[in-house]
């Protein structure tokens, strides 16, 4: 059992511990980082002197400790040493005094070698003064800045960001203004296994726990392994929102902020089951189906596979509402049934679905913003003065969405022609892409195979879709007596960014007028 106590970090006192890195239980590695403290000038993490068990705390975050400050108690494996110390500190000799260039080497870093770059914080031409930071090297235990031993001018760098550096590797060269006597080096803060200035024929320069710089205020607060952390993931800290004492940026905030990151990238296109959700969903269960019962795994179509992705991003990113109406088509159903003879003569089925056509491009006329797509901005909306209807045709391959181009110029036989080539087109798989692009506004009508009601999906960047359901003849009070009247079912789906409420029930209201009397639908 030995204690572990604070060793010697220099001329700080009654330094801040800031994070307690283990507890009473955990087993630790030699060199293990167990507390980080922090004053202003520096951030230290004090690693464990041997391997062993945490048997008690001496310490919790807020107190204050200086040199010898007990820290924990220590079950060892370990040899029961104190932490390392830095070497003792041995005055520096005094620079030469003299006017001219002079190489600046990384003074004595202690125990650190190989110690990363990571900041220049000057470039050729600068003039610098005297203990004026030069770089910042990063060890998995310490910040520290290696400040200019004279004031001078920078003449040429000779390292980058990046390199790895020890004791003695050439800095930087300074044309220095004066040197006369470099003071003997102030003793300054040692990060656990401190950096201590060493002997040296150069102008003495002795490495500083980062100091506070007017452009550093706003730097962020985070010990050297979260540092390290964060650049490993790429993590840029000062985007990171720190949760520690004085905002300070702990592990947990860079892995919360690394969360957060893969949470906001939206799922691919194709993702299904299993792949990441653009909201903080759970996860797709993952179930084993044949534990149930017998199951067979059937691919998806290629249409289904290609659609899928579409239908699902216009669902999740397009605010829909559907508007249920109602319109009274007995008439046009009587006008529609005496045509059909001489359709049929002709060779083609007249259907709702031309009638439908043509109503919805009245109505369109009437209320352009349904004619219409927001533009990549989301700022305007782009009002088409074509009307291109696309058409819903389910096929055994799955749903595909033909055009009928230029409605407004067609009569209702060459829309009910068109409509029977292009849905056989579709059923053979021999549409081609343009044959299903350009749509202005989309009707999807499942009033072939019945259902009361439903609620399409827009099919963007078109901002809105009718779906018409099966008519049934339903008693109808006329205000004097019920009397039997042919209904046809209307689903109106619409982009409510663009598109609001009112507006919508009264295009479906005119709809319903324009379908109920075949004298509009004419004009
Ligand atoms: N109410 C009552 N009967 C209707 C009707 C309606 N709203 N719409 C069509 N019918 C009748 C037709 O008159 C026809 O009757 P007959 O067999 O007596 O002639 C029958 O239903 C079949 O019509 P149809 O489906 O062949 O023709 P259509 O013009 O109505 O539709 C098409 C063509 C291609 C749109 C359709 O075949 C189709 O594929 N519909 C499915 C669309 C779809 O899947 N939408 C869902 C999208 S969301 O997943």
């Amino acid at each position: 059992m030995s204690q572990v106590v604070v060793p010697d970090i220099g001329d700080f006192k009654e330094v801040e511990v800031i994070e307690v890195l283990v507890k009473p239980g955990d087993a630790v590695a030699k060199e293990q980082s167990l507390v980080t403290l922090e004053s202003d000038k520096a951030t230290m993490e004090i690693p464990s002197p041997g391997a062993g068990v945490v048997k008690e705390l001496k310490i919790k975050v807020g107190d204050k400790v200086s040199k010898g400050s007990p820290i924990l108690v220590l079950d060892d494996k370990s040899n029961g040493e104190a932490p390392p110390e830095p070497k003792p500190e041995k005055k520096p000799e005094p620079a030469r005094a003299a006017t001219g260039s002079l190489t600046v080497p990384v003074p004595d870093i202690g125990d650190f070698k190989e110690v990363e770059v990571i900041e220049l914080l000057v470039k050729p031409g600068d003039s610098v003064n005297k203990e004026q930071s030069l770089i910042t090297l990063e060890s998995d235990k310490a910040t520290m800045e290696i400040p200019s031993p004279a004031a001078g001018t920078v003449r040429e760098l000779k390292i980058k960001v990046g390199d790895k550096v020890s004791k003695g590797a050439p800095i930087l060269v300074l044309d220095s203004r004066e040197i006369s006597k470099a003071e003997a080096p102030k003793p300054a803060a040692a990060p656990a296994a401190a950096p201590s200035p060493a002997p040296t024929r150069e102008p003495s320069t002795r490495p500083v726990p980062r100091e506070p710089r007017e452009e550093t205020v706003s730097k962020p607060h985070a010990s050297p392994s979260v540092r390290k952390f964060a650049r490993e993931l790429g993590v840029e800290l000062p985007k990171v929102q720190g949760s520690g004492p004085k905002g300070r940026i702990l592990h947990s905030d860079v892995q919360a902020f690394v969360k957060g990151v893969l949470q906001k990238v939206p799922a691919p296109a194709g993702a299904k089951g299993g792949g990441s959700l653009p909201f903080n969903l759970p996860a797709w269960p993952e179930i084993d189906f044949a534990k149930f019962g017998p199951i067979e795994s059937k691919p998806l179509s290629r249409i289904q596979k290609l659609s899928g992705p579409y239908l699902h991003r216009n669902w999740i990113s397009i605010p829909h509402v559907t508007q249920f109406d109602e319109a009274d088509i007995t008439d046009l159903e009587a006008f529609r049934k005496a045509q059909t003879v001489e359709t049929e003569k002709k060779g083609f089925k007249l259907t709702m679905l031309a009638f439908m056509i043509k109503a919805c491009v009245t109505a369109l006329k009437q209320f352009p913003q349904f004619n219409a797509s927001l533009d990549k901005s989301g700022e305007n909306l782009i009002v088409k003065k074509y009307y291109h209807v696309g058409v819903a045709v389910d096929t055994p391959g799955g749903l595909v969405v033909p055009v009928v181009r230029d409605s407004d110029r067609k009569g209702v036989f060459d829309i009910a022609k068109e409509l029977g080539d292009i849905s056989k087109l579709a059923r053979d798989g021999k549409l081609k892409p343009g044959d299903m692009q350009g749509g202005t506004f989309s009707i999807s009508s499942l009033g072939g195979i019945g259902g009361t009601a439903f609620t399409p999906i827009i099919n963007a960047p078109e901002v809105a879709i009718l779906g018409v359901s099966r008519s049934a003849m339903r008693p109808v009070w006329d205000g004097k007596q019920f009397a039997p009247r042919l209904l046809l079912p209307l689903s109106l789906s619409y982009d409510h960014r663009v598109i609001d409420g009112a507006t919508a029930a009264r295009f479906s209201a005119f709809l319903v007028s324009v379908l109920s009397d075949i004298r509009k639908l004419i004009l």
